[in-house]
């Protein structure tokens, strides 16, 4: 048994207790796939993901791949490679593909239910796997002739990178400086440096890799709608012939040092600096590339989200397995009785709150991811939110920076509580907490930062919609509130949700105010600046309350039904993990929503000195 711990019964309580996927299922949505098949899929994935997949995890960050700088690749652990040819045989990959270049059609709530398990056991393996998924974006925006490129990436299995990135352009893409010189025969040189350039080497995992790479034409405007998006191949390839070909002049240049997450090579990328020009393709034969890259980048948030939850989810199982057996002191009862027997820390109060906390947030942002991805769908948005097409774009759009940006911070926060359940033995390596920590820990910073994510999250998805997509999230939230079920058992904690529905809302309207007052006094938008994380954050919680609520109220239903023995502490667990985040979380809105109304810009306005 591996470091990983799934949560199939959960999953499955989502995909179809919660979100009821066996209806559209069962309709034919995606032709023979039936409940019976999704559930042996996902039980399927557990046993690699527990098994194989997972078995390196320790080693390959004990071992962690090492760059040559002669032959500008690096070497990655056997053991990873053997746990990474585990699922990368099971072709998981294919699943929600276009089916023009070898996929098979699957709900998204599916193929991210398959992908968390898969990040969970080996995010690294799930990186280097992105090849598939890059190119259906490719298939997507490029040209006819383009669209078979794609399928040969898939077919011949090539490994795939997101190059943005430059020393001095990190959350502000706009400023990457790499150029691209239109040549004669309609292909282009690209010439500059990225910096780390997730899977850009990958030793002998793949014959060929393709770069999806910002580089602004000569001439082009400046910022991110100057620059433009080309497939730059590490090694030619004759399409036609199906023939590889000579090296592409784009070279690695340094695999980098890091904290954890260590077996994903993170590179540094150099286009035509060794005597080789760097051919590239510009995708679709337009001028578009921010927008195309952000058909990239939003799998990719989404991914790191998902990654986050699925690592907070392993840390609490594994914390919770060791609270049941460590033994340690006596009840709190018994406290001033020397003799009293002593107890598993399961025992302990603030055990268990720690294990509730860690319960609630693993859970909760679970439902979150899902319900996102329930609106990548639209036949089961619709029957999961009544979102017609549109809007169903819209709520997806709208989460993606809460799945990112709270689902990355909350599970780092919350991870350390897991080590916490340890004790001294959590900080060392014989448990996969640590690394647990060190590997999630890049989650809030790549692929956006969390503050960047909360200005994505004002700015784009709530100013610019016009709140059009808040709007029907909070109608959702106000209809269940509405909707008085379960005998008022949940009566309190829908007061509490009502509560931090209406703090959440007041803090939107307070930070739309400096939104509209910035028109006028400009250093409005600081306090934007400065109430957007914790916006941000607040949300999260509103949804998770509301989604751990809305999943008590389908447990006690079933509970009142009379479950089967092996589901009736999985139904009151979530009774009460619903009901213990309402009582003890949602109430700390109301704090948030002063400390935001009464933001001021003072910080801003002292001598950097002094800080
Ligand atoms: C990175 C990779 O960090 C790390 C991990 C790599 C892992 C690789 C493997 C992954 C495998 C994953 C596979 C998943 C698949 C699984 C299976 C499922 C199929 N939404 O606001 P403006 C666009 S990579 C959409 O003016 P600025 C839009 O076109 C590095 N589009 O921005 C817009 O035009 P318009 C990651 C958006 O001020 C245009 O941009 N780096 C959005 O010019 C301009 O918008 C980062 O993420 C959006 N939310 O630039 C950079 N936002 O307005 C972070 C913008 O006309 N920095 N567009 O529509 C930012 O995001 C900045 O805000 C900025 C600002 C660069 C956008
Ligand atoms: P900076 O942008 O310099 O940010 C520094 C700090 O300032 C942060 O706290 C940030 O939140 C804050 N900040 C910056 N601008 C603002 C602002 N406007 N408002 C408020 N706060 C701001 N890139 C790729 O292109 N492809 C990859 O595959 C890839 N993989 C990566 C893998 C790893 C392991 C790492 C570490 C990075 C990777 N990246 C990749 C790069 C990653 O996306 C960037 O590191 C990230 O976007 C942040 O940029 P930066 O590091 O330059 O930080």
């Amino acid at each position: 048994m591996g470091h990983y711990k799934s949560n199939v019964r959960d999953l499955e309580f989502n995909l179809f207790e919660v979100l009821g996927l066996e209806k559209p299922l069962s309709e034919g949505a995606w032709g023979d796939l039936d409940a019976d098949t999704v559930k042996s899929m996902l039980s399927e994935v557990a046993r690699l993901a527990e098994g194989p997949l997972g078995e390196s995890y320790a080693d390959a960050d004990r071992n962690p791949p090492v760059f040559d700088p002669e032959t500008h690749e690096a070497t990655i652990p056997e053991s990873f490679k053997k746990s990474f040819k585990s699922m990368w045989d099971a072709e998981w990959y294919r699943m929600g593909l276009s089916e023009e270049i070898g996929g098979v059609p699957v709900p998204r709530t599916v193929v991210w239910s398959i992908a968390e398990m898969l990040l969970g056991a080996q995010p690294a393996a799930f990186m280097y796997q992105a090849g598939p998924s890059f190119a259906d974006v490719f298939f997507k925006n490029g040209t006819d002739v383009q669209k078979q490129w794609a399928a040969t990436c898939v077919e011949r299995g090539w490994g795939a990178t997101m190059v943005l990135t430059e020393p001095d352009a990190g959350s502000d893409v706009g400023a990457g400086r790499t150029k691209a010189i239109k040549q004669d025969d309609g292909t282009w040189h690209i010439e500059g440096v990225k910096r780390f350039i997730t899977s850009a080497t990958s030793d002998d995992l793949f014959e060929n890799i393709f770069h999806l790479v910002l580089a602004r034409p000569e001439g082009a405007g400046p910022g991110t709608k100057g620059l433009s998006l080309f497939f730059v191949p590490k090694f030619h390839f004759d399409f036609e012939k199906n023939e590889m070909g000579e090296r592409n002049g784009v070279f690695v240049t340094n695999v980098e040092h890091k904290m954890g997450l260590k077996a994903s090579c993170t590179c540094e990328l150099t286009f035509g600096g060794h005597g080789t020009p760097a051919v590239g393709y510009l995708v679709g034969e337009v001028h578009n590339g921010i927008a195309q890259m952000f058909d990239v980048i939003e799998h990719a948030r989404m991914m790191v989200g998902t990654k986050a939850i699925s690592t907070l989810s392993t840390g609490y199982l594994n914390a919770l397995e060791y609270a049941k057996t460590r033994v340690q002191g006596s009840d709190l009862t018994q406290m001033t009785d020397k003799s009293a027997p002593r107890v598993t820390i399961t025992h302990h109060p603030d055990v268990r709150r720690s294990l509730m906390t860690q319960k609630a947030y693993a859970e909760g942002l679970r439902a979150i991811y899902l319900y996102t991805a329930a609106h990548q769908d639209d036949v089961v948005a619709q029957q999961v939110s009544g979102a017609d097409k549109e809007m169903a774009f819209r709520v997806n759009d709208l989460l993606l920076p809460i799945v990112k940006g709270v689902g990355s911070e909350q599970a780092y926060a919350k991870l350390t509580e897991s080590l916490q359940c340890f004790g001294g033995s959590g900080f060392l390596q014989d448990y996969p907490i640590e690394q647990y920590i060190r590997d999630a820990k890049i989650d809030s910073l790549y692929e956006g930062t969390t503050a960047i994510q909360a200005q994505d999250f004002f700015f784009r998805k709530i100013a610019r919609d016009r709140g059009v997509a808040l709007a029907h999230v909070a109608g959702q939230i106000k209809s269940f509130l509405d909707r008085e079920a379960g005998n008022g058992r949940l009566k309190g904690e829908r007061t509490l949700l009502a509560t931090a529905l209406e703090d959440v809302q007041g803090i939107v309207t307070q930070l739309t105010g400096w939104l509209m007052g910035a028109q006028e006094n400009p250093t409005e938008l600081y306090k934007v600046g400065l109430g957007s994380v914790r916006f941000l954050m607040a949300f999260g919680d509103l949804l998770i309350g509301w989604q751990l609520l809305t999943q008590a109220e389908i447990a006690l239903k079933a509970l009142d039904e009379g479950p089967a023995d092996k589901d009736k502490a999985f139904y009151e667990g979530k009774v009460a993990v619903a009901q213990f985040f309402a009582r003890n979380i949602l109430p700390e809105m109301t704090a948030t929503r002063k400390i935001v109304e009464n933001l001021d810009t003072d910080i801003m306005e002292i001598d950097e000195a002094a800080f």
